[in-house]
């Protein structure tokens, strides 16, 4: 194994190079500058932590096996060659909560705006993210227009608290205590200046929980602020996070092995397996995996470094696969559709002991 090609981490693979003989302790420092420098580039992403943490959970887990089964035998039963022109925009609704100290991390709702509109971007496959390659998922997000309670909203929410500065094994449910609002019905996005992991440096830029925590307390993304709205490169982070919120794997989830590609890998057949977590130019050729052809794809591909879900420098980021779009599809329409349901519900008004509800206009 190469120092660049790794198996996808092992968040804590790195450590494994220490060795006890003082000769190995003499090579492994000069591994460990590279391994540094290149982890702190490597580990943007906490969502793999936050996984293999909630499949603790033997109800999560069961619920996350259920899941891939379903999928299964919905991409078995798709027909050749149909495609997302058919179907309509879907529109899931979002809440900001800016969790700051009166810091930068307090960003101004107009780099929110940004922000989402280069979300929107990403997955219309449009502007920016329109370079010759990628496909529009038909999916779209839009600022809440109304708060739980009815009441017109921004869709974003400014609270002050330390938590800003987070550990995410430590603080992650604290963080989103301060303000949540139903994850049934939102997609609560939380921004803070610095997450952590802990003894682990704070090199992450975001992670999120999986489709199989739908509504739980946890349920939602968590970002760095600097990351949403200040480039379009640096949004590529949200679309990364959402990608995992809707149900993606990264593209290098399971190494090689691509003996059923509805089974292996990121388990998207349309995704060439990638087994490098390595940050390589946008413009660079890389082929990890020469497996391709086993399964899913009619010949050995190049690595799809340009993919949302690979590790790469952000600026790169351009693109989500017809297969990623059809994964993150079903998940909306079948664990996460409380978020389009008349599901639509706020209360417009309300007396002193009935509610009136309207649809349709929470986003
Ligand atoms: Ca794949
Ligand atoms: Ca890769
Ligand atoms: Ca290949
Ligand atoms: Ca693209
Ligand atoms: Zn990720």
């Amino acid at each position: 194994m190469g120092l660049g090609w790794t198996q996808p981490p092992g968040l804590f693979h790195m450590r494994q190079i220490f060795s006890p003989s003082r000769i190995a302790a003499f090579i492994s420092f000069h591994l460990c500058v590279v391994c540094l420098n290149a982890q702190t580039d490597l580990d943007f992403c906490g969502s793999d932590l936050v996984r293999l943490s909630a499949m603790q959970n033997p109800a999560w887990q069961q619920e996350q096996l259920q899941h891939e089964q379903q999928i299964y035998h919905f991409y078995k039963n798709k027909s050749a060659g149909a495609s997302n022109k058919a179907m309509a925009v879907v529109t899931l609704p979002v809440v900001v909560h800016i969790i700051h100290d009166n810091g930068a991390e307090n960003i101004p709702d107009a780099q929110v705006l940004a922000g989402i509109q280069q979300l929107n971007e990403a997955f219309a496959n449009s502007a920016y993210y329109d370079q010759g390659s990628g496909t529009n998922t038909m999916i779209q997000f839009c600022l809440a227009k109304r708060a739980p309670d009815g009441q017109l909203s921004s869709g974003i929410t400014r609270d002050q608290n330390p938590l800003t500065q987070m550990t995410i094994e430590l603080d992650d449910i604290s963080l989103k205590d301060i303000n949540r609002w139903p994850p049934t019905e939102y997609i609560n996005i939380w921004l803070v200046r610095e997450i952590c992991r802990l003894n682990n440096g704070c090199s992450v830029a975001g992670y999120a929980y999986f489709p199989s925590s739908h509504g739980s307390p946890e349920d939602g993304i968590v970002m760095e602020s600097k990351f949403l709205g200040s480039s379009a490169g640096n949004t590529g982070v949200l679309a990364h996070e959402m990608g995992h919120y809707l149900g993606l794997y990264h593209t290098f989830e399971g190494g090689c092995q691509n003996d059923d590609c509805l089974t292996d890998g990121d388990r998207v057949c349309d995704t060439p397996p990638d087994q490098s977590t390595l940050w390589v130019p946008c413009d660079q050729v890389v082929n990890t995996c020469s497996t391709d052809a086993q399964s899913g794809l009619p010949a050995d591909e190049p690595d799809m470094i340009l993919n949302f879900m690979d590790y790469t420098d952000f600026y790169c980021f351009n693109d989500f696969t017809a297969g990623q779009s059809d994964r993150m599809r079903w998940h909306i329409e079948n664990v996460r559709q409380s978020l389009l349901e008349s599901k639509l519900r706020s209360v417009v008004h309300h007396s002193r002991d009935r509610f009136f509800y309207r649809f349709g206009d929470r986003c």
